[in-house]
């Protein structure tokens, strides 16, 4: 490849912390989704305490994007609000007529698990019960059940031994059956790696963009992409062997954590243009695109499934 796959909208960063009318540290990580003919962001928002909330953002062209000052709220007993300190790394997916949204919800001293809500609007949230035990992250829900079931990836907090793994629920509250999902690591993902935004469903199979992470004398924050079997999405049928972003640009490798771009939220337009929203550097919200066939046929053309590996 000549460069990355994905290329960076020319006008990024699309979402400062100059987007909100108070004093926010950072905006990054957003979950996105379309809703009717709009596009929504949920991004990660820190203010000036360090608090992190979310927020929605809308946008007509998925390119400027208005933030609603007010963070997401969602109501719930305080024994369970004291898991959500903060919140962050959202997911967004559509799922049977609504919108679930899986967030890293976590404590002052940093415990965190996988918090879950439901909105139709946009507006109010309901709470759902937490859906994993404390240490976990990286929660992303498929679109749609498969064989019946819900299906989700998860991944315990970290490590060089932190294993992704898909589990299902009969009811989006119980989950289980888990496998693993085993991909080539001993690359630029070398230190851990874990899932991107919620799998984009294609004729050729489940698309999913993960973050890796390399880690030198500092750790640096890359996207990459595979291709998971539609029936089984544990069932790796293709891995781009290289990264499709890195951070190149002045606000990719300056700012709150510098040398990282870090996505959980991407939209696949009708024409096939792949719209990737990534937080850079933990301080701002970059999109890059790329023709989806492109993102698939170099999977499909990459790293072959591994060998089975026990867990
Ligand atoms: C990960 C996540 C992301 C963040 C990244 C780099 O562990 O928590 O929110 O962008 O670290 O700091």
């Amino acid at each position: 490849m000549k460069s990355e796959l994905l290329k960076r909208y020319p006008g990024n960063p699309i979402l400062t912390h100059e987007d909100l009318p108070y004093n926010v540290n950072a905006i990054y990580n957003p979950g996105a989704v379309k809703f009717g003919d709009k596009y929504v962001l949920v991004p990660r928002v820190e203010d000036g305490k360090r608090d992190n909330y979310l927020h929605v953002a809308m946008s007509d062209d998925g390119i400027h994007f208005k933030v609603n000052p007010e963070p997401i709220e969602i109501p719930g007993p305080e024994e369970e609000l004291i898991w959500e300190k903060h919140k962050y790394d959202p997911r967004v997916t559509h799922l049977e007529g609504a919108y679930y949204i899986t967030y890293c919800a976590q404590t002052m001293t940093e415990t965190t698990r996988m918090g879950m809500c439901r909105t139709t609007d946009f507006k109010t949230f309901e709470r759902m019960p937490f859906i994993t035990s404390p240490w976990s992250r990286n929660c992303a829900l498929f679109p749609e059940k498969i064989g019946g079931r819900y299906a989700r990836f998860e991944r315990p907090m970290s490590g060089k031994d932190a294993i992704t793994f898909l589990s299902y629920s009969p009811d989006l509250i119980h989950w289980g059956d888990w496998k693993p999902l085993n991909l080539q690591s001993e690359t630029w993902m070398r230190e851990k790696w874990g899932i991107g935004p919620t799998p984009i469903k294609t004729d050729k199979g489940w698309l999913q963009i993960i973050h890796g992470v390399w880690f030198a004398c500092n750790v640096v924050y890359r996207l990459g992409a595979v291709m998971l079997d539609l029936e089984d999405p544990c069932k790796v049928i293709g891995q781009c062997p290289e990264f499709i972003l890195t951070p190149r640009e002045y606000y990719e490798r300056v700012g709150e954590v510098p040398n990282v771009v870090f996505s959980n939220g991407a939209i696949l337009e009708p024409c096939g243009e792949l719209k990737v929203y990534y937080g850079a550097a933990d301080t701002c919200i970059g999109l890059a695109t790329c023709d989806v066939d492109d993102l698939i046929q170099a999977c499909l053309d990459g790293i072959k499934p591994p060998e089975i590996i026990s867990y």
